[in-house]
């Protein structure tokens, strides 16, 4: 968070990000904290055996939600928009070349970067399979820019027989880093202590 001599990649899940670690995913889009966040969405909290996750769609039945999942799912890329992160992406592990670029991409851009990586959990989600997947994601193409906001909350919303995959949204702003003068010049290291000018109410 402080050191911008770091190049933080964090990998979690869509229960991780979404659920237990939401005010996380809120609070370092809006500080704008120089980290890639890949969120390999499955779509169901996995590890704990196919419980339903903030993004589980509406109705899909699980072992806990039996009659089907009775809440509509959060929607992680139009949340980043809304928060204004400024650089929202989603991509599909079946698309291997495409996933990379994009990963590339986030990873070079300074500030928070959002992948949602659509991908299959084969023991407990029997709905979003491989299959299911690849039948509806399309790659969004050159006329698509990911610049204009209302156009990229627009196209985050699309999600059902289409869903689109890409560079959503995209703009460069200050960092957390930037933001403090002390740590534009590195990081907070023991032999430069922090000093702190009241009059400005910066740290220096
Ligand atoms: C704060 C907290 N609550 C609950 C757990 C238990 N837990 C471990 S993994 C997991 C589910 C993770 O699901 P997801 O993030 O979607 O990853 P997946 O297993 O699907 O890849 C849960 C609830 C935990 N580790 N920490
Ligand atoms: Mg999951």
């Amino acid at each position: 968070m402080v050191n911008k001599d770091l190049t933080v990649i964090v990998h979690t899940g869509d229960g991780d990000s979404y659920g237990e670690g939401g005010n996380h995913f809120i609070h370092n889009i809006r500080r704008n904290v120089d980290i890639t966040h890949f969120v390999h969405d499955n779509q169901i909290y996995g590890l704990t055996k196919g419980q339903a996750s903030p993004t589980t769609d509406l109705g899909h039945v699980t072992e806990v939600q039996i009659a089907g999942n009775i809440n509509p799912p959060l929607n992680p890329v139009l949340l980043a928009i809304a928060l204004g992160a400024g650089f929202v992406a989603r991509a599909f592990s079946g698309d291997k070349e495409h996933l990379t670029s994009i990963m590339v991409e986030a990873i070079k851009h300074k500030g928070y970067s959002l992948v949602d990586i659509l991908q299959p959990c084969v023991s407990f989600n029997k709905v979003n399979t491989f299959q299911w997947y690849s039948k509806r994601v399309y790659k969004l193409d050159e006329s698509y820019d990911p610049t204009d906001k209302l156009k990229a909350m627009e196209k985050a919303m699309e999600w059902g027989d289409r869903i689109p995959i890409g560079m959503i949204y995209r703009e460069e702003k200050p960092t957390y880093c930037d933001k403090i003068e002390f740590l534009r010049e590195g990081p907070p290291l023991i032999d430069r202590p922090r000093r702190y000018t009241k009059d400005k109410g910066v740290f220096k």
